[in-house]
């Protein structure tokens, strides 16, 4: 005699969809968060480095082939944040007719790249997670700044202070935010359920420019 199926129970019901859920996962129905991160005078913030750290997942770190570039141009850093994957190399090529020597004292990487002339400039390493700020012992103005990460998933804000992550596995994250003035810390677990893109607005506090600037001749004569 023929056996008849059971009926669809509620546990076996919750299974499905778990089991969905996880081939969801495994199939890659990646969901993206867009940023909209703004001052507590809500202007638009620009270099504002967001990264999202999985909490259930451990993603593949897989670095660039090719260092990144944060060259010396105008007597100034550029780009002067740069987000990077622990692992990843960067030159520094002085783009300039004169020279520079580019040091950092940040204890995630100390450094410095003896003077060196236009066309030169070494290819580092940074394999430590934090933040490394850099500088130049011939101009004293200039100033960037490396964020080393442990996760794939980061982006820097542009002017309008609007970014997005795509491509993320569904699950828990942590959101941080840093930025070379920021002082309250905006962390945050947020959840990736799928497809459909979550916004964030991040409100963030930040210190008053105090930057030095080269005078508008470039001879550095003069800070405004
Ligand atoms: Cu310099």
């Amino acid at each position: 005699m023929p056996s008849r199926l059971p009926p669809l129970s509620r546990p076996f019901a919750r299974c499905c969809a778990l089991a969905f859920a996880l081939a969801a996962t495994a199939l890659g129905f990646a969901g993206s968060v867009q940023v909209n991160v703004k001052d507590n005078k809500g202007a638009s913030v620009a270099d504002a480095v967001v990264s999202l750290v999985p909490l259930d997942t451990k993603p593949a770190l897989t670095v660039p082939a090719e260092p990144l570039v944060i060259a010396q141009i105008g007597q100034e850093f550029e780009p002067r944040v740069t987000p990077l994957l622990v692992g990843t190399r960067v030159s520094f090529p002085n783009r300039d007719a004169i020279r520079h020597q580019v040091f950092s004292v940040s204890k995630t990487k100390r450094f410095e790249i003896p003077l060196y002339g236009p066309g030169a400039g070494e290819t580092l390493s940074f394999d430590k997670a934090g933040i490394v700020a850099l500088g130049c012992n011939i101009h004293d103005w200039m100033a960037a700044y490396v964020v080393v990460l442990e996760t794939p998933f980061f982006v820097k804000t542009p002017a309008d202070g609007v970014a997005t992550l795509p491509s993320l596995p569904p699950g828990r994250y942590r959101l941080d935010v840093w930025h070379p003035r920021l002082i309250n810390d905006v962390a945050r677990e947020i959840t990736v359920a799928g497809a459909e893109a979550a916004l964030q607005t991040i409100a963030i506090t930040l210190k008053p420019d105090s930057r030095r600037r080269r005078a508008p001749d470039g001879l550095g004569a003069g800070y405004k």
